[in-house]
């Protein structure tokens, strides 16, 4: 697989044409999201994966053997940041959201070890009410027992039913455990498009 950085974008003038099937990765600041696309696409280092959470506020535009874009989404639910930053966040977002034709869906990303909070719960809604497929991912499984992976499992498993989302997925950029499976659905996302 042939991937490449093309660019940040910090507003829809930077976005790429919609001339090809596009997959969104959004989720919650440090959730993994850049760790996640690093490790379906074999690289290393495509996606900077940070040390401080909360870095990154463009979104990531990449190129996936020139026939798929991703698109790595800033992560929201940072209480620390300003209510400035905040605003901001939104107006790139919505900016994103409101017409990219081309999108066919959004991998929501989780760590395993938080419970679907207000944050995700708005998100959903949003991607819901715009009508966006959702493909639900809890990640950083390496980090908790099988046990505990199963009982987180069914916690997010009725958050996404009851909010009309598929079952989650679990995944780990440690492992790679997940990766086959999240490939088949961002396949199948795409020729459902
Ligand atoms: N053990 C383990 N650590 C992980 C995994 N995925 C990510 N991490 C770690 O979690 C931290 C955050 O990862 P990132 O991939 O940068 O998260 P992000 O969601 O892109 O963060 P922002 O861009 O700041 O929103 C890093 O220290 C990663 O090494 C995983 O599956 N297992
Ligand atoms: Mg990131």
């Amino acid at each position: 697989m042939r991937v490449h950085f093309i660019r940040s974008a910090f507003k829809r003038s930077d976005f790429p044409p919609q001339d090809r099937p596009e997959i969104a990765f959004a989720g919650r600041s440090n959730s993994g999201k850049s760790s996640l696309i690093n490790t379906i696409c074999k690289s290393r280092s495509l996606a900077r994966v940070s040390s401080k959470p909360g870095k990154t506020r463009s979104i990531n535009f990449y190129d996936i053997d020139g026939r798929y874009y991703f698109a790595d989404l800033p992560g929201y639910g940072f209480a620390k940041v300003s209510k400035g930053m905040r605003e901001s966040w939104r107006s790139l977002i919505e900016s994103y959201f409101e017409g990219r034709d081309n999108l066919c869906a959004v991998v929501l990303i989780m760590d395993i070890r938080r419970e679907p909070e207000e944050d995700e719960k708005m998100l959903m809604e949003y991607l819901n009410y715009h009508k966006l497929r959702v493909i639900p991912v809890l990640t950083k499984k390496d980090k908790v027992s099988n046990n505990e992976a199963r009982k987180r499992q069914k916690l997010a498993e009725k958050f996404f039913k009851d909010m009309k989302a598929q079952n989650p997925l679990l995944f780990s950029s440690r492992t790679g455990e997940g990766v086959k499976e999240l490939w088949s659905r961002i396949l199948n996302s795409i020729s459902k498009h």
